[in-house]
């Protein structure tokens, strides 16, 4: 049985194209900065977020823990979502492992934090308090939707941030989704931010990585906690040339994956028993729940589409999180509402 896989976009395989040029990458000790693969990655990874210099990491929780670690000092506080990815699902690595205290603000529907929230959150100079050093923002931002925030925005909450001589660490996991919902180049949401991780291994499709971008001060820092966390790889452009496809040529259809999940959505919205988020989907994520008449839990749900080739993730007792990616195709939309439609009947 040929199965449909809407859990997550991490879930998608390399392409040809990628297998191709992982197969052809010319190769070095990548912990010497020898592997020519990988330091062209880093090249244009600076070039489009528009920052200095990058670095290569294994994954996005690495990517933004080096940050974390690159920025602060153990006992500084960093203010964060308490629905961002780096507080819900990183295993409390900042605190764990950067020995940073997180002061979580409540995330605005679209993943934002208000500029009122983060003056407030500020420590006084004061022996009693821990050091604000930090702010840590998402976008798009995975546990509000999918939703994205504007430049103008990251701008804003940059300038805040500089102004009292804070930094602004963003998890940009999913940026060029954001940028190509608002129709921006990337580099608008991240020139003003002091460092960004976007991943290679979601939309884009490449099958490991992340990079970390920031001026060349931070990455030296941010590439000695790389180390420190075991992220020091060898002949690592066997996965960079993945990602160079990736950035070439999956960031342009990445808008492909937003007409997929709106047309999802609007064959779902029509089934007795689904109830869609309000404005879901955003970009390439639908936010669903299940009607007060339907018995079962979406756990069970999702057992039972299981069973029919399809698979989704069960976020709640009611709630479920459907991706689109580069392997949802027209058909694999439309195999997708009539497995909804047959389970929920
Ligand atoms: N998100 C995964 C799961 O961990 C939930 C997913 O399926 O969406 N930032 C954001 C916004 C993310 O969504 C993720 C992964 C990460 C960071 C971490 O990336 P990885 O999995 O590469 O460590």
């Amino acid at each position: 049985m040929e199965l449909i896989d809407l859990r997550s976009d991490t879930v998608t395989k390399p392409t040809p194209e990628m297998l191709e040029a992982m197969a052809r990458a010319e190769l070095g000790d990548d912990v010497y900065g020898e592997d020519p693969t990988v330091n062209h990655l880093q090249e244009i990874s600076a070039e489009i977020t528009g920052q200095e210099a990058a670095l290569f990491v294994a994954s996005g929780t690495m990517g933004n823990l080096a940050a974390i670690l690159a920025h602060c000092g153990r006992g500084d506080e960093a203010i964060l979502g308490n629905k961002n990815h780096t507080f819900l699902f990183e295993a409390g690595g900042i605190s764990a492992l950067a020995g940073v205290h997180s002061h979580q603000l409540e995330n605005q529907p679209d993943g934002s934090l208000r500029i009122e929230d983060l003056q407030a959150a500020i420590r006084p100079l004061d022996a009693h308090f821990p050091s604000t050093r930090l702010i840590c923002l998402e976008n798009t931002h995975y546990r509000c939707g999918g939703t994205y925030q504007s430049s103008e925005y990251m701008r804003q909450v940059a300038d805040f941030a500089h102004a009292r001589g804070l930094k602004v660490h963003l998890d940009g996991a999913r940026i060029f989704n954001a940028a190509a919902a608002l129709g921006v180049p990337a580099r608008e949401l991240t020139q003003d931010v002091d460092s960004v991780t976007f991943c290679l291994s979601k939309g884009l499709s490449a099958p490991v990585g992340s990079v970390l971008c920031g001026s060349k001060e931070f990455i030296h820092a941010a590439h000695r906690a790389r180390k420190l966390l075991g992220g020091g790889m060898r002949q690592a452009g066997i996965l960079a040339a993945a990602g160079i496809v990736a950035l070439e040529k999956m960031v342009p259809r990445l808008g492909e994956d937003h007409v997929r999940a709106r047309n999802l959505a609007e064959g779902l919205s029509e089934i007795h028993g689904v109830i869609l988020q309000p404005g879901t989907p955003a970009t390439n994520m639908i936010f669903l729940d299940l009607a007060d008449d339907v018995l079962w839990s979406a756990k069970e749900v999702a057992e039972k589409l299981g069973e029919q080739g399809l698979l989704v993730s069960a976020v709640s007792e009611r709630g479920f999180r459907l991706v689109t990616h580069y392997w949802i195709d027209d058909a694999a939309v439309d195999k997708a509402v009539t497995d909804f439609a047959r389970v929920l009947a």
